[in-house]
Parts: structure tokens; sequence; C-alpha cells
């Protein structure tokens, strides 16, 4: 009787045991798996990409972006020169989220769609603009400056 009872005794314990540890892996695994998730959602602000600078081309100035999947890049330009700002997409990154543009400074709305977006507007003023896709989701900035000596 007594053999019996630390028999069963012990199974009950290894099953706990056994409990203990797979759950313990499982909290790890799932820790680590939201860690990554966390990590591709945090870039929806676009401040940590590189600022795409113009290149003045028959009296335009010219920059071009890439549009990612949650992000656009900032752009700078010279103030007084027309801007031809080319939002180009690939068709794979494009997005519910990023298939329009709003630049509130220069009244413009524009639907991004494959290939080249081409946005034109002549900036008056320095300062630091923002540009958003259509939900104010990704955020992005237009700075313009009276020129680009001691920016590069
Ligand atoms: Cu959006």
């Amino acid at each position: 009787m007594k053999k019996q009872i630390f028999i069963i005794s012990a199974l009950i314990f290894a099953f706990l045991v056994g409990i203990l540890v797979i759950g313990g892996k499982s909290v790890i695994f799932v820790g680590s798996e939201s860690d990554t998730e966390e990590f591709q959602d945090a870039p929806m602000m676009s401040r940590d990409l590189d600022t795409e600078e113009p290149e003045v081309i028959n009296g335009y100035q010219i920059v071009e972006i890439e549009v990612k999947p949650k992000s656009y890049s900032p752009i700078i330009v010279i103030k007084d020169i027309p801007v031809k700002f080319n939002l180009h997409a690939e068709e794979s990154n494009i997005t519910e989220c990023n298939n329009a543009i709003v630049i509130p400074e220069f009244d413009i709305e524009m639907p991004i769609t494959p290939g080249d977006n081409i946005v034109e507007f002549t900036p008056t003023e320095t300062g630091v603009f923002p540009y958003t896709c259509w939900m104010d989701m990704i955020k992005s900035t237009i700075t313009v400056v009276d020129t680009m000596e001691g920016i590069q």
C-alpha cells in the first residue's frame, strides 16, 4: 500500500515537473517571437531613415524616395526652386496604408501607384513640413532650407 502511494506520488511529481519544463520553454518561445514582431512593427516613424537630397536639373530640383510599406524617407529641398518629388513605389510595397500621401503645406493629396509618382510644388518658406500617408499613420518630413551649403 505504501509502495503504491509512493509510485503514484512520484508519477504526479514527474508529471508536474514535465508541465513546468514545457510551459517554461513555450513562455520563452512566445516571448522571443513577440519581440521580433514588435521590432518589425516599430518603424512607423520615418525619422531614422536617410534624408534624400535634391539634384538641380533644368531649373527643377529633383528628389526621389523609395516608398516602403511602413515608411517614407524624409527629404530636404531648397527654397524658391520648383520641386519634382518622385515617390517611386514597387507594386509589392504598396499597402492600404501607404497608397496615398498628403502634404498639407502644399495642399497636395496624391495616390501612390506602382512606378513613379511625381509631386510638384515650389517651397517659398524655410522650415520643416510634415507629409504623411492619407490616414496620418506614416509620418515624414520635407525640410526647406535657404541653401544646401553646410548640409552635405
Ligand atoms: Cu497609412
